[in-house]
């Protein structure tokens, strides 16, 4: 399984997290006061399956059985809670890629900055999200790879 010399190859991601405030009626023993949605995804909605074959999102450890396992896009997991904290999102690459996993950070936000719109406060209502644009960037992929990437 050659690898390419020189050659670098890279693939758009957004990843990162949209929040709501949870109104209404909830459970009187419930502390949590969002919903929550944490998310690695392309462009548009390119399905990243062909190259990616499953994200690990690891939660803070006051939820139960912090690491979680997405094995089928869309790459996302929602929850709720009362805190931010930072997400560790491990991407893990299609074997046929020979490519070695990659970790990235997110810091999980829930609250509106309050300059959001021009220093007015934010809707009660309104989603909340910190999304962040980034590349995946592969030095000397596999002809594998390569041909992989060429297909879409
Ligand atoms: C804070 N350092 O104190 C942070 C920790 C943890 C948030 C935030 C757990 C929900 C559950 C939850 O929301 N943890 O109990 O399942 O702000």
């Amino acid at each position: 399984n050659k690898r390419i010399k020189g050659l670098s190859v890279s693939r758009p991601i957004y990843y990162g997290n949209t929040a709501t405030p949870i109104t209404g009626k909830k459970p009187s023993d419930s502390d949590h006061t969002h919903q929550w949605t944490v998310m690695l995804k392309g462009l548009g909605n390119d399905d990243l399956s062909y190259y990616i074959r499953k994200v690990v999102f690891k939660l803070h450890e006051t939820y139960p059985n912090p690491l979680r396992t997405v094995e089928q896009p869309p790459f996302e997991l929602t929850e709720t809670g009362w805190g931010e904290f930072e997400i560790m999102i491990k991407v893990h690459f299609q074997v046929a890629t020979s490519e070695k996993s990659v970790t990235l950070y997110h810091h999980l936000r829930l609250h509106p900055y309050e300059d959001d719109i021009n220093g007015q406060p934010w809707p009660k209502d309104k989603p909340v999200s910190s999304l962040m644009y980034d590349e995946l960037v592969f030095n000397e992929p596999t002809e594998a790879f390569r041909d992989i990437l060429a297909k879409h």
